[in-house]
């Protein structure tokens, strides 16, 4: 239990409204952790993996209702609709209050309060925040202390501070009778609300257990709080991984990349490269917090300590280090289970003959259904990461070179192209679109601009994001500025086929983005940035079918063309908040295409 007068008053606050049958601090000791796997197997919320298979670890399976973040019913509950812009829901703050006061009172009856007292980032890192999660949830607990750092190491460096955000989260179902069952997946199927005040620094979930929903450190505070307090402290809170890459002599450089939900991060962080002598490690998958050093360079840390990775796709040919990270100690949800007890999701291996689905129904590769939810995942240390860089925890960060932003592209976007400056770079960010994943409920394969991945995640107008970014580059020395990259592993050929392997085929670009870095890559300009000159991207010993590098490098005048009123169109939606820079950027776009197309 805390000292901490505010903190305490809070947590009474928040307990007289909720009305919990207990209130339980959590130390974050490896005992607790193991209490919460024992507490949701005895409530039929988890099984016990064979422990031959799948040491120490759970599986577990969510209601149907609650598989994914519901974007929809996501707010962000800024004082006007404007400081919130039009990509994100917004509600008015105090009726919001008034409202979730109303879902919340006597909603954890029955139940136990679990304050999580936690840390995004290393404890004692000066770019690392606090903040101190509610919850009804012993699933969020034991996730919680696999994503963050948590419990009494955190409330010893908040001390009397006042300086933490407040995360309430409820399942919103309330045992209020002592005969009725618990449902192995509490959570309210009719109403979920996911709420955030940036003002007051809080959040307040209602109605889901799963994932960014209900593990509050995550999408709601890492990013959408702290998207607002780095515009206001000059930094950036970024949906990207960070890797390190070493090349054969040694030198190092560390890359970020902003991708959208289930395009590749994880992969990309933990890639086996190709290239021989060529080395990845991974800081982070999902996260990054960059701040400006004394030195003038831009330092990134992961905030996260763990991994929430999609399963679905991880497999030893795409994954391997994955698949060695969730070897153990690993928590499963919506994965399909074996006849022996270990877990099973698509294109991890061959079918097994005969599965029990994510939904506890027996499955057959006849079956025509897919056996694990398309979102399933695995949430784990980042330390069990056998490629975790050494470096990862180190509370300075580490320096960024390069900062690559792509999406999932069947046309249009070349494998690599180089910005021109940072605010071309930061134009490219800001026209990234993508096909939608199982990542958000809703249509999965649907083209959505997704400016830098931030899209679901970007807690105020991204007009003023953009301008935020354009600042920065501004502010800072250019000569110590990330490059900055747009890249897509997804393009197709006319027959809907991908052009390029992927996985530790991915170590060719990441070679020529190391090499542009370090000045010793040649590159030809194109009317959208710079492309791999030829023979730059290393294509030794890869087997593609002829043409399709020159596919993937070709800049497609006609389909670059037809994206500008797209482009436009989405601009035009920040209204007067969209900065001049980057209409200028779209400016020159048009220019550049159209001289092309004449001498074409
Ligand atoms: C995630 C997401 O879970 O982006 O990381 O949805
Ligand atoms: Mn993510």
């Amino acid at each position: 239990m805390s000292t901490n007068p505010k903190l305490q008053a809070w947590v009474e606050d928040m307990r007289a409204m909720c009305r919990p049958e207990r209130v339980v601090w959590c130390d974050g000791s490896a005992a607790e952790y193991q209490e919460m796997l024992r507490l949701m197997v005895h409530a039929g919320t988890a099984l016990w993996l064979d422990e031959k298979k799948r040491p120490g670890s759970v599986f577990v399976r969510s209601d149907p209702a609650d598989v994914a973040r519901v974007e929809e019913f996501t707010f962000i509950c800024s004082k006007s609709r404007d400081e919130a812009g039009p990509t994100n829901n917004w509600r008015d703050p105090e009726e919001t209050r008034v409202m979730m006061r109303g879902l919340y009172d006597g909603a954890m009856q029955g139940r136990a309060m679990y304050v999580i007292p936690y840390s995004m980032g290393p404890i004692g890192s000066s770019i690392s925040r606090i903040g101190v999660e509610l919850t009804d949830s012993p699933y969020v607990v034991a996730s919680m202390h696999v994503m963050a750092r948590v419990g009494s190491p955190v409330l010893k460096a908040l001390g009397s501070s006042d300086d933490f955000v407040r995360g309430v989260h409820s399942v919103g179902a309330p045992l209020s009778s002592a005969t009725v069952p618990d449902s192995p997946w509490p959570c309210n199927a009719s109403s979920k609300f996911i709420t955030h005040f940036p003002d007051t620094r809080e959040i307040w979930s209602y109605g889901s257990g799963y994932g960014g929903n209900a593990l509050l450190g995550k999408k709601c505070h890492a990013l959408r709080i702290a998207s607002v307090q780095a515009r206001d402290e000059g930094w950036l809170a970024e949906h990207m991984l960070i890797l390190k890459l070493t090349d054969p002599k040694g030198q190092v450089a560390y890359v970020a990349g902003a991708f959208p939900s289930a395009c590749g991060k994880t992969n990309l962080a933990m890639l086996n490269p190709t290239l021989p002598g060529w080395k990845v490690q991974t800081i982070g998958d999902d996260i990054a917090w960059m701040k400006f050093g004394a030195d003038g360079r831009l330092y990134a840390i992961n905030p996260e300590a763990g991994f929430f990775g999609v399963a679905p796709g991880t497999s030893m040919k795409s994954n391997p280090n994955a698949m060695a990270t969730i070897a153990r100690g690993t928590v499963f949800t919506n994965c399909a289970l074996t006849r022996d007890g270990d877990v099973w999701w698509e294109e991890m291996s061959e079918a097994p003959a005969a599965l029990t689905d994510w939904l506890r129904r027996p499955w057959t590769p006849q079956s025509g259904r897919k056996a694990a939810h398309p979102n399933a995942r695995f949430c784990v240390p980042a330390s069990q990461c056998p490629v975790i860089a050494p470096e990862w925890e180190d509370p300075n960060g580490v320096p960024i070179s390069a900062i690559l932003f792509g999406g999932r592209r069947a046309n249009t976007v070349p494998l690599v192209n180089e910005a021109l400056s940072w605010q071309h770079g930061t134009f490219l960010g800001s026209i990234m679109s993508s096909e939608t994943t199982a990542a958000a409920a809703g249509t999965v394969g649907a083209l959505r601009h997704d400016p830098m991945a931030m899209l679901p995640f970007c807690g105020y107008h991204m007009g003023d994001y953009f301008a935020h970014w354009l600042k920065l580059g501004a502010g800072a020395d250019a000569s110590k500025l990330p490059r900055i990259f747009h890249v897509n592993w997804f393009r197709k050929d006319a027959n809907g086929k991908f052009l390029w392997p992927g996985y530790g085929e991915n170590s060719r670009v990441l070679k020529w983005v190391f090499e542009r870095v370090h000045g010793t890559a040649a590159a030809v300009d194109t009317p959208i940035g710079r492309l791999p000159a030829p023979g730059a991207l290393d294509l030794s010993g890869l087997q593609v079918p002829e043409g399709a590098v020159e596919e993937l490098l070709r800049v497609d005048l006609d389909l670059w063309t037809q994206e500008l009123p797209a482009i436009k169109t989405h601009f035009d939606k920040f209204g007067a908040k969209m900065p001049q820079g980057l209409r200028d950027e779209l400016a020159s776009l048009e220019q550049r295409l159209a001289s092309a197309n004449a001498t074409a």
